[in-house]
């Protein structure tokens, strides 16, 4: 009996140890090996083993990350290593006092630094004796924090255990609990669904998680953990040298640690880096505020020590706020090139995300409603990288007595038609069409716009004068342009109209795709129209094709193939499609490729077995017959994947004898829609 249980710890054992690697590969390295479907498996066969025998349950136990009842207050930890916080530096003159003091403290010519993103999440410390995780704390003050054990254990890219045999006595690892930012937005949407109150950024919703008093909660938003750096440490495996391969070690320990960290040399290196990173920075999965430099080799971060509670080796280097607070001076309404109302807020000129914002999006009507928005509140402001600027909230606190409820007009401002909203859109739009002169001028830049038939020089001020002069009224008159009525315009220099009408001129060879996009036909964007070109190979084909013609290509919905139809069903849609042909406006036109269709399971055999929770037999047969797989009656060597549902039959047996991936209708889902 003794010697039976043995047998079951070590096989519990080695079960824990290769769920945690699939842990590791899935979420810290992004790299399963395994289908989920297999891993929910080997989880659920360890639940089984640990229902049936309780004792041999263990605290690393990855069942043990969830289910944890909730507290009833956090326990204080005290740091016996301190949580020091760092020196900000707000730009390069501060970075390079930075550098000289370092220098100057090490009489060093040049440094070397490890470079790290700054990571905008929650300091934490995580304790692990003889390789279990046994304390997880905020940062706290930096020298007592709250004890949030069980909310981290709830964090699947942190370790459990470390995967060592012979594991150091104390390891304390420092690094920040944050959310990435698709986890962000997929949390607000639920919150939405679920009518909760969304959360302002993914800082925030890190911090709302993680200081949950029931774990349970925590457990249900996904966070993410990076390491940047040691506190209290019995290790004589760790390295001692450098900054750079003390990460190394922790990555080597499963830690998640930036992938973007980099040693460089010198001031040079250190505002090249921030260079790097801010380009970079909107394409990071996860938020950062900007980026920190430590000085790499330990024994010259030890010489340097500290000043009060930040250390002098290091220092972070901030990216200019993203968020500032202003006064909403008035809200004016813009017209867009499809008619759209765009409230829009005068401000009060602020200096934010590195440049003077006079501007905000106020989206629409609904969201001034939400953020309840009144002209002369106080508001903050964000502006993130290049998207326009929008009034995030109010700062209700400061709302003056005075202050005035704003309502989207029932007329165009610019044209005077009447605005309309239609049931299912969240925008008035002036029904003015091309008759309005903002619709004609929005119009008239977006088909000289880059992207589009890329008119060089052909501006916003210029095609104001253009068109409130009544010189272009579409934009098969720009082909009609002269240099002599350019020349007479104001601040308009003959060199400058010479070469706007050579512009005019060269944009007159284009592609099919770039005309398409041209038009301006609602709900085409560029990659639509590359693919309506791809298809069709040429307009007149485009032109008389049906809504069920247009559906027919991947990636062309209802609506889409609707505004397409509508489009050329106006005469005057076409009438301009004529006199830009007309005028010389020209593309290589052919046959017409049908793209090739594409069928990502061509080739892959599938067999059912047992009931599926959400989906006939039959359903799941015509979605994996649309990717081009098969689905067979039974199980040979053949079959590639085996779907199943409840109470299988023996073919879940034999796929299992043949080694064969089996798939759940989860996996079976994931698979189609990533295939
Ligand atoms: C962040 N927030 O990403 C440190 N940090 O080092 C990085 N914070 C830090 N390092 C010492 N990358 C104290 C704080």
């Amino acid at each position: 009996m003794n010697e039976n249980i043995e047998k079951i710890k070590f096989h519990l054992q080695q079960l824990r140890s290769e769920i945690e690697l699939h842990n590791y590969r899935y979420y810290v390295l992004d790299n399963p090996v395994i289908p989920d479907a297999e891993y929910d498996k080997l989880f659920r066969e360890l639940q089984q083993f640990e229902q049936d025998y309780p004792q041999l349950i263990t605290a690393d136990s990855p069942t043990q990350r969830v289910g944890a009842a909730p507290l009833k207050a956090f326990a204080q930890v005290t740091h016996r290593v301190p949580m020091l916080s760092l020196n900000n530096a707000f730009d390069d003159a501060e970075v390079e006092a930075f550098d000289r003091r370092v220098r100057e403290g090490l009489a060093v010519d040049c440094i070397e630094y490890n470079a790290e993103p700054k990571f905008d999440g929650l300091a934490v410390s995580l304790r692990y004796e003889n390789g279990l995780f046994k304390t997880g704390a905020t940062r706290g003050d930096g020298y007592t924090g709250e004890d949030i054990t069980l909310n981290l254990k709830t964090i699947r890219s942190i370790p459990l255990k470390l995967p060592l045999n012979d594991p150091p006595a104390i390891l304390e690892v420092r690094g920040e609990v944050l959310m990435l930012k698709k986890d962000f937005l997929r949390l607000n949407q639920q919150q939405l669904v679920k009518g909760e109150k969304e959360f302002a950024n993914p800082r925030n919703a890190a911090a709302g998680s993680l200081r949950q008093l029931d774990p349970n909660i925590t457990a249900s938003r996904r966070l993410a953990f990076f390491a940047y750096g040691i506190g209290d440490a019995q290790d004589t495996r760790m390295p001692k040298t450098t900054h750079s391969d003390l990460m190394a070690y922790l990555s080597s320990l499963h830690f998640p640690i930036a992938k973007e960290s980099q040693v460089v040399m010198g001031l040079k290196g250190l505002l090249e880096y921030y260079q790097t990173i801010a380009a970079k920075r909107e394409s990071l999965p996860y938020d950062i505020d900007g980026v920190v430099y430590k000085v790499n080799v330990i024994a010259q971060q030890e010489q340097l020590g500290f000043v009060s509670r930040a250390p002098r080796f290091a220092i972070a280097h901030k990216f200019p706020a993203q968020e500032a607070v202003t006064k909403l001076l008035d809200i004016d309404v813009q017209v867009g090139r499809t008619g759209a109302l765009t409230p829009v807020a005068r401000l009060q000129p602020v200096f934010v995300g590195g440049v003077t914002v006079t501007n905000a999006t106020l989206h629409n009507a609904d969201e001034i409603e939400r953020k309840d928005v009144r002209i002369g509140d106080t508001v903050i402001v964000r502006r993130a990288g290049d998207v326009i600027p929008e009034v995030v909230s109010v700062v209700v606190e400061k709302r003056p007595p005075d202050a005035r409820l704003f309502a989207m007009p029932s007329n165009c401002p610019v044209c005077g038609a009447k605005a309309v909203r239609l049931p299912d859109e969240a925008v008035s739009r002036c029904t003015g069409g091309l008759f309005c002169p903002a619709q004609r001028k929005q119009a008239i830049l977006h088909f000289a716009s880059r992207r589009a038939m890329d008119i060089d020089g052909l501006g916003e001020k210029l095609v104001d004068q253009l068109v409130d002069q009544a010189i272009v009224r579409t934009p098969a008159d720009l082909y009609r342009l002269g240099i002599a009525a350019l020349a007479n315009l104001e601040r308009m220099a003959d060199k400058s109209a010479n070469n706007i009408v050579k512009a005019i001129e060269a944009s007159k060879h284009t592609t099919l795709a770039r005309f398409i996009y041209a038009l301006g036909i609602r709900n085409v964007g560029e990659a639509t129209a590359k693919d309506l070109a791809a298809h069709f190979g040429n307009l007149d084909r485009l032109m008389a094709a049906d809504i069920e013609e247009l559906q027919q290509i991947a990636d062309i919905g209802p609506v889409v193939a609707q505004s397409i139809v509508d489009f050329f069903a106006e005469a005057h849609n076409c009438e301009a499609v004529e006199q830009l042909r007309a005028s010389g406006v020209h593309w290589d036109e052919h046959a017409g490729r049908p793209a090739a269709v594409y069928l990502p399971l061509q080739g892959k055999t599938f067999v059912l077995t047992g009931a599926l929770p959400h989906m006939s037999r039959d359903e799941a047969k015509e979605k994996i017959e649309a990717q081009g797989g098969k689905v067979s009656g039974s199980v040979s060597s053949k079959t590639d994947y085996v779907v199943v549902g409840a109470e299988p039959g023996s073919k879940y047996d034999k796929a299992v004898s043949l080694g064969i991936t089996i798939l759940d209708e989860d996996g079976l889902l994931k698979l189609l829609d990533h295939s």
